[in-house]
């Protein structure tokens, strides 16, 4: 029988989509952005629409929901619900952080899972892609009762990963103490000690340079991006949101660098100190922030700089940006401060931190901006050599480390170029969504119907 010849069209493929996921916005988000890229290319590969491969990219394999009980220090009987979303193995074990943050819910989980299938074919890594977490809110805990927590998310999760089935890492709210207790939790319950966590201490089998990974490999790809046009981040003001894992090590690469980080963040307001942060004040940062969970407005107390109570750091005067909180954190008022300002480049540190109108206004200023999935990546591709290292019974030292992070973000920028080089600027989503597209969908097609 002739198959006939057929085209895919966006707005068609986004009301399917929605219609099967509804209210997911967040999820109807990050399809978008890169349906929007992809549909042309598939359009030209007929093996691509015969396959269904967009239609079935953007369906989980398995969407895992648990409820998790434990017990607060007060006796009282608590209940989270717990998720993993394995989102799809074509091209290596499920792999993914878990978030633990108030706002989780599936729609969250789901676009990061997506966004986790792109990144990680970037990597140049054999990994598949997944995302977990619990709407368990670790702000005000006492250190028992996180660990209880931990213990009991993995009664449940550990029924459902391995080292070769589904690896888990860190996300916003799960560093490396949380990794600490779910591994011991997950080595008792199995009675195995096998890499199935990454982000783990060095003690147990982490990886040296994780930790900074994807902080400083975003730091990388916005040197890689000004290194195109003939610049680099040396002498150049940068604002940088958030203040946690991934926003310490991006500010401490960018001085590394010969940045100036005159901004820093969290969830109650932003930081300026013109003067620029150095490893004093990071150091600081890294202790009140991971060590003591205390507020930013602290630094502004000791350091004696303004603190913008609610309000976030895009108003500021700088020339590059790194968004490196959460999601949807840069709208388009902010997007339009910061070109005012003379902003640049701006480089996602933080997943799909930017919304979809702002980025437009970027690209018609010709900003240069890089998506999550290609600039954040440094932080799984660090995962996948702690996979490596745990296989093979060895640990690398840091230099080497350190080198295979920069050649990572190095080649992902260049598949960015390779994909998404237009008549006079390089589309670095577009590069990114065809380029993490392909490896997984000739994967998929090779399979047949699975
Ligand atoms: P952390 O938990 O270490 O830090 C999160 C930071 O973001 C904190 O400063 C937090 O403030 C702030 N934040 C969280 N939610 C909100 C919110 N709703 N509004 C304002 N500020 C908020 O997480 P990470 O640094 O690990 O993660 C940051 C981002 O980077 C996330 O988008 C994550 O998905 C992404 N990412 C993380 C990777 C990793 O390896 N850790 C890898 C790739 C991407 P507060 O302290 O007040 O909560
Ligand atoms: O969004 C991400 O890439 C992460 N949270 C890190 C995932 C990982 O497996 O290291």
């Amino acid at each position: 029988m002739m198959v006939p010849d057929q085209t895919l069209d966006l707005d068609e493929f986004m009301q399917g989509l929605i219609k099967r996921n509804p209210g997911e916005i967040e999820f109807h988000q990050a399809v978008e952005e890169v349906a929007a890229n992809v549909i042309p290319f598939i359009n030209k590969h007929p093996k691509y629409i015969k396959n269904r491969i967009l239609e079935r990219m953007t369906e989980p394999d398995r969407t895992i929901i648990f409820r998790v009980c434990w017990e607060d220090d007060e006796g009282n009987v608590r209940t989270n619900r717990g998720y993993r979303i394995q989102f799809n193995n074509s091209i290596g074990p499920y792999k993914g952080g878990l978030r633990f943050h108030h706002s989780v819910n599936l729609s969250i989980l789901k676009f990061l899972g997506f966004e986790q299938t792109f990144k990680n074919s970037l990597t140049t890594l054999p990994m598949g892609s997944g995302k977990g977490g619990a709407d368990f809110n670790p702000k005000g805990k006492s250190e028992r009762e996180i660990m209880r927590f931990c213990q009991a998310f993995m009664t449940e999760l550990s029924k459902h990963i391995g080292e070769n089935v589904d690896v888990p890492a860190g996300d916003i709210g799960v560093g490396a103490r949380e990794i600490s207790y779910m591994f011991g939790q997950y080595k008792r319950l199995k009675n195995e000690f096998t890499g199935t966590l990454t982000g783990k201490a060095l003690e147990f089998g982490g990886s040296l340079i994780r930790k900074e990974a994807t902080g400083y490999g975003c730091a990388y790809f916005m040197e890689e991006m000004l290194k195109n046009q003939g610049d680099s981040i040396e002498g150049k003001n940068c604002i940088v949101s958030g203040s946690g894992n991934v926003a310490q090590f991006c500010a401490q690469k960018i001085m590394h660098l010969g940045g100036n980080v005159l901004t820093l963040s969290d969830s109650s307001g932003f930081i300026h100190d013109p003067d620029g942060l150095n490893e004093e004040k990071l150091d600081y940062i890294i202790d009140l922030k991971t060590n003591r969970r205390g507020r930013i407005s602290e630094f502004a107390e000791k350091f004696k700089c303004k603190f913008h109570k609610d309000k976030r750091p895009w108003s500021i005067k700088a020339d590059l940006a790194f968004p490196c909180a959460t999601q949807n954190e840069l709208e388009l008022p902010d997007a339009k401060l910061l070109i005012k300002n003379g902003c640049r480049a701006v480089a996602e540190g933080a997943n799909m931190p930017t919304t979809k109108d702002a980025i437009d206004a970027f690209h018609k200023a010709k900003i240069i901006f890089s998506p999550g999935k290609a600039s954040n990546a440094g932080g799984v591709s660090v995962s996948g050599l702690e996979m490596t290292q745990n296989s093979i019974r060895l640990s690398w030292q840091r230099e080497e480390l350190e080198e295979r992070l920069k050649t990572i973000m190095h080649d992902i920028h260049q598949q960015c170029v390779n994909y998404g080089t237009e008549k006079d600027h390089v589309d670095y989503i577009k590069g990114a969504n065809i380029a993490g597209f392909v490896k997984v969908a000739e994967a998929m097609v090779a399979y047949g119907v699975i």
